[in-house]
């Protein structure tokens, strides 16, 4: 059967060769280098009630099976699973629960996850408490005796505050009876920054539409854990509830987690660069990365990342919301857009763009935030791209 390799048998290698390797070896009928996109939605059976380890697409397919592969071994993790978005993730984690069931989930997360579980989950008896995550023992006092999941980002989409994902993991563990899962978004930092499962997480997920893909030109999701019990269970919600990538989404993720290693590095210099810009500019009033020593997440950054702190920069201007309009508006090079995480980078308001949904909410984001996804062009290019922009504020 084809990948025939688990995560584990690459556990020894590094992350770049890893990514590389895990799940990827050559199609053994024909030596193809890399993996064959399978596009197919079924599989003949030599005779009833036999297959050869694929019997339908939503189960298994043999592109998304190494993409699997792949993303367990990129986190540390011995199991991953591949879905259609990074909701799509999120949505099946959360079909686990049930009526009743309570979740703490981060007080600063991306704007679709808190319309999923504020304005469809809750309808169906889930329960909802959002804490500064950056403060275990307010997590501490948000967990209940019916609290079955901590959901949480690190960094924070968009403000970039910082949890101590061994902190939290450790209040999750102090709970007695059946404890709650921890379960990460690390859709900002990538596996190459941060390995969330090393910390103490249960479960961690991402938007493979951002980094892990990293050319703007798939939507896809991501789930890896090292419990196998729970991975089963997701296993067969994914089964059973379908949310799955097709053949040739699983194959271009692969294709860019090839280069995650050296991407990230360049997204980090690149980050860098510009918040040490932003943050001398007589137009700015503040400057939000991880990466900032003044940052009060720095010392936990420092710690549970490694190699940098990413490409995602957030910054308040003095002129407001105006101000923020007219730099997006302004920039050529940071094109004016949702998402992140590809090569090419871009600027958008959280306010009114990616967090609209948090409008009216504790979670409400400062209309003036102004967001970056820093890519991997020449530092120069873009820190003069912000200069021409901001001379125009
Ligand atoms: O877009 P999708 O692949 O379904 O992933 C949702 C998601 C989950 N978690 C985080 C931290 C995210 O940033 C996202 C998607 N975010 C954007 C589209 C954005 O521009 O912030």
């Amino acid at each position: 059967m084809y990948p025939s390799d688990t995560a584990a048998d690459h556990a020894h290698l590094g992350f770049a060769t890893r990514a590389i390797h895990a799940g990827q070896a050559p199609e053994p009928q024909t030596g193809a280098v890399i993996v064959p996109i399978y596009q197919t939605s079924t599989y003949a059976q030599p005779a009833l009630g036999q297959h050869h380890g694929y019997d339908y697409s939503r189960t298994d397919n043999p592109t998304r099976s190494a993409l699997q592969i792949a993303l367990a071994s990129l986190e540390g993790g011995h199991f991953g699973l591949a879905f259609a978005s990074g909701m799509a993730a999120t949505t099946t984690l959360l079909l686990l629960l049930k009526a009743g069931d309570h979740v703490v989930v981060g007080d600063d997360v991306y704007g679709g996850t808190y319309r999923l579980f504020h304005r469809i989950l809750r309808n169906f008896g889930l329960e909802f408490t959002f804490v500064d995550m950056s403060d275990p023992q307010a997590v501490a006092e948000a967990v209940r005796p019916t609290t079955r999941l901590i959901w949480l980002e690190t960094p924070t989409n968009p403000l970039l505050k910082v949890a101590d994902i061994r902190a939290v993991a450790e209040v999750a563990h102090s709970v007695g009876g059946e404890r709650p899962l921890v379960a990460v978004d690390n859709t900002f930092a990538s596996p190459y920054l941060q390995q969330p499962l090393a910390h103490g997480a249960d479960l961690v997920m991402h938007s493979s539409t951002k980094y892990l893909g990293g050319h703007s030109d798939v939507v896809g999701g991501a789930l890896v854990t090292n419990d196998e019990d729970l991975y089963q269970r997701l296993k067969f919600t994914q089964n059973a509830a379908g949310a799955v990538p097709g053949p040739f989404d699983a194959w271009l993720t692969l294709r860019g987690l090839k280069t995650l290693a050296l991407r990230m590095q360049a997204h980090s210099a690149n980050g860098m660069a510009v918040a040490h810009y932003l943050k001398t500019h007589a137009k700015v009033k503040r400057v939000m990365y991880p990466g900032l020593p003044e940052h009060p997440g720095f010392a936990v950054a420092q710690r549970q990342m490694t190699c940098g702190f990413g490409g995602m920069v957030s910054c308040e201007l003095h002129g407001g919301a105006a101000a923020a309009q007219t730099l997006v508006e302004r920039t050529r090079l940071f094109t004016l857009a949702e998402s992140l995480g590809g090569v090419e980078s871009l600027i958008e308001v959280p306010a009114v763009m990616t967090h609209a949904s948090v409008a009216g909410s504790a979670l409400e984001v400062p209309a003036g935030l102004v967001r970056l996804s820093v890519g991997i062009e020449e530092a120069q290019d873009l820190v003069a791209d912000l200069d021409q922009a901001l001379a125009g504020v």
